[in-house]
Formats: structure tokens, C-alpha cells, sequence
């Protein structure tokens, strides 16, 4: 795990149970051998595991990804992040004092926080925050209560701002329109239902990668 973080987050998988046609386990594994290199826990909404199931779901997830050497991050719940000993966390623009998030999780891991603008991605890069996520690239059913959608052209404006910063898009990416968001000047994908509801997740993934 001590590969560059940009290059880690080439291809990002976010997934839960409530987000997989297949076992989660299973979804992950397969999805890694695609060519998957950076994971999120993310078991929320509808149909989503709750108390001691979620829990034991992570643990598993985990195990997954450190088998597989990729990182292990956990979706909004610090307490969460912090019983799993996940690698990370990755936070909303709503979560709370970032610094402070940053500090009880451990100055050592990963913290990403979303964004949408250039406005909140230079707020950002004042925090301490190791990447930031920048969506809806494209529209999704996935996620209720998204942003507009403006697309690959706001990941180049905050490119712009910030040529430096470690950045993935998401929203709708898939096989196919993934290049418009690297184009833009990401440094990765971050996607669910494009390999978490594939037939084959590891087909799915190794498509990306193309
Ligand atoms: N965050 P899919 S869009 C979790 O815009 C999430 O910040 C978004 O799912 C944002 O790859 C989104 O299936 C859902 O479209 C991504």
C-alpha cells in the first residue's frame, strides 16, 4: 500500500450490499481482479445493513482489500471507520469540521471529502484532506439527492485551480464515458452501479481499464 495515492485512485469502486446484484464479497473480489485499486464501504440507504451485520460485512470487505493490497475506506461514519480501522474515511461537504475529522481519524489516513465547484474544491484544499471526490459527472439513479449535473467541464475547471490535488469524478461514470472525466484531468473514476450491478464485476472493471 505505499504506491502513490493518485495513481491508487485510478479506479474507484463505492459500494454497499444494497448496491450489489451479486454476494458483496464476491462483487469486491471479482471487481479487484477486474483491475479495481481503491475501495469504499459505503452500506447506506434502502435495504442497506444495519448495527452488528454492517459491521461484519466491513470487516470482510477489508479483509478483501488488504489480501488484494488495495485501501479500505469507510463512507461518512467515523465511529464506524475507526472500529473497523478502516484506512480511511471519506466525508460530505455537510459531516462536520473537517480538520477535527481528520484529527481523531488519524493524521496518517486517507480522508476525501466531496465537492461539487471550484469554490468548495479550493475550500477543500485548505483542509486537510488527502483527495477530493467531484460530482454528479453525469446524471445517476443511484444517489437521490444529488448536485446539478455540469459534468467533466467542472473537474477541468478545479484542474485548473489545482493542479495538484488528487481528484476523482463520479455520477453515471461508466465504461464509456470515463475517458471524458479523466480527460478533464482526474486522476481516477469512483463508480457503483457500473461494476456493482454488472454480470460480471470483474468484466466490468477490466473494461475500464481498456
Ligand atoms: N456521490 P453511480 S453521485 C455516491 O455527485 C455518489 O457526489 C455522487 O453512483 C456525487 O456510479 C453518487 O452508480 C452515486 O452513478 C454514484
Amino acid at each position: 500500500m505505499t504506491r502513490d495515492l493518485k495513481q491508487q485512485l485510478s479506479l474507484y469502486l463505492v459500494m454497499g450490499s444494497q448496491n450489489c446484484i451479486h454476494d458483496p464479497v464476491t462483487t469486491l473480489e471479482e471487481a479487484i481482479k477486474g483491475g479495481v485499486t481503491f475501495f469504499q464501504y459505503r452500506e447506506k440507504g434502502e435495504g442497506a445493513r444495519v448495527g452488528d451485520e454492517r459491521v461484519q460485512l466491513g470487516l470482510r470487505l477489508k479483509e478483501v482489500c488488504h489480501r488484494c493490497e488495495i485501501p479500505f475506506i469507510v463512507n461518512d461514519d467515523l465511529q464506524l471507520a475507526l472500529e473497523l480501522d478502516a484506512d480511511g474515511l471519506h466525508i460530505g461537504q455537510d459531516d462536520g469540521d473537517v480538520n477535527e475529522i481528520k484529527r481523531k481519524l488519524g493524521e496518517q489516513k486517507i480522508l476525501g471529502l466531496s465537492t461539487h465547484n471550484v469554490e468548495e474544491a479550493v475550500q477543500a484544499n485548505k483542509y486537510d484532506v488527502d483527495y477530493i471526490g467531484v460530482g454528479p459527472m453525469f446524471d445517476t439513479k443511484t444517489k437521490e439527492d444529488i448536485e446539478e449535473v455540469r459534468g467533466p467541464v467542472v473537474v477541468k475547471e478545479i484542474r485548473e485551480e489545482l493542479p495538484d490535488i488528487p481528484l476523482v469524478g463520479i455520477g453515471g461514470i461508466n465504461q464509456g464515458n470515463a475517458e471524458y472525466v479523466t480527460n478533464a484531468g482526474a486522476n481516477g473514476v469512483a463508480v457503483i452501479s457500473a461494476i456493482s450491478k454488472a454480470k460480471s464485476p470483474k468484466y466490468a472493471a477490466k473494461e475500464f481499464n481498456k
